[in-house]
């Protein structure tokens, strides 16, 4: 079984890398060089034809041409990880279907709707403030944000993607005020302290 990350720096990849990093799952890194155009060339794009990274291949699994499962989008990449790699929704069938569906939303939540109001602060700051009033109240009542009724959960695909974004809050808002939400700063600051995200973010 082998896993190959394509990613290039200062991209989302390194969300998978941080992910990946945590669990102790093997893969070999790939960065391609973006400025020289290594994501449009022939090789990559007979992986990600939009040439985008992150992409995965997984030999694991087999893709419909028959040859190794490649994968783009890092929502994607990151659930095929936590379903097929680190087994997050093993247990009771219906509490792993809760499990997964949620950690569905959220790995969504964050590519579809946290990140653009990110980037789109600066003309619509309320959609952002509302969304992180709300984050502050779920991250004060817990860490992890599929905690509750299942008791502690180790930490997973669906905060691995929502603390990934809240991280690049500071460097992408830099003019936003965190003291409303004290529970978001306490996790970005958990976040840069975690040994493998500082390992992730310094091998990409
Ligand atoms: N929604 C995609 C976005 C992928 C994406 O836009 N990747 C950027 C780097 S962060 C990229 O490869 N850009 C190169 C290009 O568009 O030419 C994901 O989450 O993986």
């Amino acid at each position: 079984m082998a896993l190959t990350l394509y990613g290039a720096a200062r991209s989302r990849a390194s969300m998978v890398l941080w992910y990946l990093k945590e669990k102790a799952i093997p893969c070999d890194f790939q960065i391609l060089d973006m400025k020289a155009g290594e994501h449009r060339q022939e090789s990559f794009l007979a992986i990600n034809p939009f040439g985008k990274v992150p992409a995965l291949v997984d030999d694991s699994f087999q893709g419909p041409d028959g040859g190794p499962l490649a994968l783009a989008e890092s929502g994607a990449i990151l659930l095929h990880l936590a379903e097929n790699h680190a087994a997050e929704f093993g247990g009771d069938p219906g509490r792993a279907a809760a499990l997964r569906s949620l950690s569905q939303q959220w790995v969504l939540y964050a590519n579809a709707t946290l990140g653009p109001a990110m980037f789109q602060a600066a003309d619509r700051p309320e959609d952002l403030s509302r969304q992180l009033a709300v984050l502050n109240g779920r991250l004060a009542k817990d860490t992890s944000l599929l905690a509750g009724a299942w008791g502690p959960l180790p930490w997973g695909a669906a905060d691995c993607a929502v603390q990934s974004y809240l991280a690049y809050l500071p460097m992408f808002c830099s003019g936003l005020d965190l003291s409303p939400y004290p529970a978001v700063q306490a996790s970005i600051e958990a976040t840069n302290q975690r040994p493998a995200y500082q390992e992730a973010m310094g091998s990409r």
